[in-house]
């Protein structure tokens, strides 16, 4: 029978962008002020090429009066602050920012950026000198490819602030759209997939129908996202999608099944994913990795980032 750990290994020839967790590790080792500075430089860099979205009223209300009460200190306190984010120090504002949801922590960075950009929040002084190692991660966040920049800095957005044990219940997150009307969602087809769980998994997720996409997956069902931990149970996971993953554009290209042992079924899907920060301007080459039970319930998926666009064309028996 399969077990979490077994249901990870599927698909093992899978290759995942190992830059996004080794550049991680190196941006860690930095001090704050290089932290802050590389992710300006860095930022500056990608907007030459694509744009953010700007974040909606409702995200942004959650975050409104931190940034209110940012932009009326000084330079100097102002930089306190953003140095204490980076480097999780335990002080007032660090405590709220790590109650926030993703979303909303991005939305406020994205302010905040605003803001420096207007002068009316402390810049990275203009003659900054990253340290050595500073540069030489810069460099490497430059080399990567545009969907693993944005999933480096989303990182490094999500991992600041001061978090000794988050009680998840009380994270404050943006309220959730309604679900896609059904005459106007988007038919999925994948080439080499007919499986009716997958196509409904693709279609539900991008209509925000998170209640119906739910009841794809069994009670004791696994969902691990890019680098992280499996996410386990029905419940986890339906906080997790309404929470972080709406309007997300899933465009699937191809796939590949076969029988697992048990009765189950093994798919992978490859394709890409744009994110509502970028819309069309970044697609992100990923791969999902299906365990299905025999009644073709999800009993696992496993959301990779690729590690090059080749590896969309890697799918079934060699
Ligand atoms: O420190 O099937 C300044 C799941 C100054 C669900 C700044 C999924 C210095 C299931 C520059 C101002 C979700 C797993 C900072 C699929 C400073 C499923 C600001 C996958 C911080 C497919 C920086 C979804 C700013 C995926 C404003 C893969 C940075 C989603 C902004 C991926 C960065 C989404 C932004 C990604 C990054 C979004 C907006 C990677 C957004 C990244």
């Amino acid at each position: 029978m399969f077990t979490l750990d077994k249901a990870r290994q599927i698909f093992p020839d899978t290759l995942t962008a190992d830059a996004v967790p080794a550049i991680t590790a190196r941006f860690k080792l930095l001090s704050a002020e290089d932290q802050l500075a590389l992710i300006w430089f860095a930022y500056l860099q990608m907007g030459k090429s694509i744009t953010v979205a700007a974040p909606g009223a409702a995200r942004m209300a959650l975050a409104e009066p931190t940034l209110k009460e940012i932009v009326a200190m000084t330079f100097d306190e102002q930089t306190k602050v953003m140095c204490d984010l980076a480097g999780k120090v335990n002080a007032p504002i660090s405590n709220r920012y790590a109650y926030w949801s993703v979303n909303v922590k991005l939305g406020f960075w994205y302010e905040l950026g605003e803001c420096m950009r207007k002068g009316e929040v402390a810049p990275i002084p203009q003659g900054y000198r990253l340290s050595a190692n500073a540069s030489s991660v810069l460099e490497a966040v430059k080399k990567v490819e545009q969907g693993q920049q944005i999933t480096l800095l989303r990182n490094f957005v999500v991992d600041m602030g001061f978090d000794p044990q988050v009680d998840d219940d009380k994270i404050v997150s943006e309220p959730i759209v309604a679900p896609t009307p059904e005459d106007q969602r988007e038919e999925i087809f994948i080439p080499g997939v007919l499986n009716q769980t997958i196509l409904s998994y693709m279609q539900l997720l991008n209509a925000n129908d998170f209640d119906a996409l739910i009841n794809l997956f069994l009670d004791d069902g696994a969902l691990q996202p890019p680098f992280q931990r499996p996410i386990v149970g029905r419940e986890a996971i339906l906080k997790f999608f309404k929470r972080d993953c709406q309007n997300l554009k899933l465009i699937p290209q191809g796939g590949y099944g076969e029988p697992a042992e048990g009765g189950f079924n093994q798919i992978k899907v490859t394709g890409k994913v744009q994110t509502p920060w970028f819309g069309r301007e970044v697609g992100m080459n990923v791969a999902w990795r299906f365990l299905l039970d025999e009644d073709s319930k999800i009993y696992f998926v496993a959301i990779d980032l690729l590690a090059s666009p080749a590896e969309l064309l890697k799918l079934g028996a060699k």
